[in-house]
């Protein structure tokens, strides 16, 4: 039998398997794309319960759709290690997806280890993590963190009702409460993520450990005027939706920068939908999706209040509606300390280099660390880039990355 710390991951498995789930929700024309509860979602579950299942695995849904295998003790406490299989629209094949392959690549060398282990190990794909409908909405009911006011209300881009979804995928939204795992079910959490910056590449290391991870509030901002032609209406006496919603845009920028916690602050308007939408019509509605980011929780709430002093006072002056409508948030997590100085130690027995540093992109680990101790792993990303089609990481960081989480995971089974 192996000793713990001479295992490794096997590197061609987790090699086919990226490959393979790259391709399943992958368009002819190339785009990615797998968003929760939909076919090619669904097609992925089915894919990764087979791949468990051929190593003997017992795939197991909750009734949130959140997906898990276990090894080792079935039944008490558990170190867990997961992500996400759903993707941005146009995704890349490495984000959450690493987390959960790696996840399921260190199950199958637990399992093939013949070690004895003192606690279960699992593997877990945490739905609904990209927020088509609701920002790690798996994560979320596991941790019994989520709002099932705002699971009732939540929509799609296109208006498509989440509960829709979840019951179009064989799910009953009534029944998610029961994902909820108790309270000390999960020992420890660490999970295995692509960096999505710069940083590691510019500094040509191979592993982050995250110290902390953003809060993110999602608000819906609407201007509202009225539709009138475009050429006949003198500029003074409109009512153009539009003028408000790009004057909050530019100034609510100025604000979030002067603001916000000194690099670390961001806002985005990733969704813009303008009424009726004809080049010779006054806009008479503008709905825009305002994400701010902050390390801060008390920064976020700021600036979101802020957004809507502001909001306010720019209606006014251009004589519009206006509606501020939060949609969602995440808060802000620190990582726990004893699982951030496992990741360290397995880091140097692999001698291999190392940042501390924070995490500007939202995980499900921010969720879990509410109810559990949880740590994260960050590996480069090629030039930076993440959410588009060209993201990726080069073989040999992943097997790094995968190796680092196997030897962390060890380390919290026996602590
Ligand atoms: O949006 C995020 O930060 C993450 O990629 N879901
Ligand atoms: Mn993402
Ligand atoms: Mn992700």
């Amino acid at each position: 039998m192996a000793e713990w710390k001479d295992l490794r991951i096997d590197m061609s498995r987790l090699k086919s398997d990226i490959e393979t789930l790259s391709k399943i929700g992958r368009s002819p024309e190339g785009a990615l794309g797998r968003h929760a509860f939909e076919p090619p979602y669904e097609e992925a579950r089915a894919w990764l319960k087979a791949r468990m299942a051929e190593a003997g695995i017992e795939g197991r849904d909750d009734p949130a759709g959140n997906t898990f295998g276990r090894v080792g003790p079935q039944d008490g406490p558990c170190v867990m290690s997961g992500s996400h299989i759903d993707t941005v629209p146009d995704g890349g094949p490495l984000d959450g997806a690493l987390g959960v392959l790696s996840a399921l690549e260190v199950a199958r060398s637990l399992k093939d280890s013949g070690l004895d282990l003192p606690f279960g190990f699992e593997c877990a794909a945490f739905v609904e993590e990209e927020g088509r409908f609701l920002d790690c909405m798996g994560s979320k009911a596991m941790a019994g963190q989520l709002d099932l006011e705002e699971v009732a209300h939540a929509t799609d881009p296109h208006g498509k009702k989440l509960t829709d979804a979840m019951k179009g995928a064989g799910f009953d939204p009534a029944r998610i409460p029961e994902a909820q795992r108790p309270q000390g079910d999960v020992k420890a959490y660490v999970e295995i993520h692509i960096e999505q910056g710069p940083v590691l590449e510019q500094s040509e290391l191979p592993i982050g450990v995250v110290e902390a991870i953003v809060g993110i509030n999602h608000t819906r901002v609407i201007f509202e005027g009225e539709p009138d032609h475009a050429g006949t209406t003198p500029m003074d006496l409109r009512k153009d939706a539009f003028t408000g919603a790009a004057e909050y845009a530019y100034r609510m920028r100025r604000i979030v920068l002067d603001e916000g916690t000194k690099d670390r602050a961001r806002i985005t308007f990733g969704i813009v939908d303008l009424l009726p939408g004809a080049a010779n019509i006054v806009p008479y509605e503008v709905s825009m999706m305002q994400e701010i980011r902050d390390v801060s929780d008390d920064k976020v709430d700021l600036l979101y209040a802020k957004g809507e002093t502001l909001a306010k006072e720019i209606a006014e002056k251009h004589r519009l509606g206006m509606r501020y409508e939060y949609q969602s948030r995440n808060l802000a997590a620190a990582m726990n300390l004893d699982v951030q100085a496992r990741i360290r130690e397995a880091t140097k027995a692999l001698d291999l280099p190392f940042v501390d540093m924070p995490s500007g992109a939202g995980h499900d680990a921010q969720v879990v660390s509410r109810v559990a101790p949880a740590g994260m792993i960050f590996v480069p990303s090629k030039g930076g880039r993440s959410h588009r089609r060209d993201e990726w990481t080069d073989w040999p960081y992943l097997e790094k990355g995968a190796n680092v989480l196997l030897q962390s995971v060890l380390r919290l089974l026996y602590a």
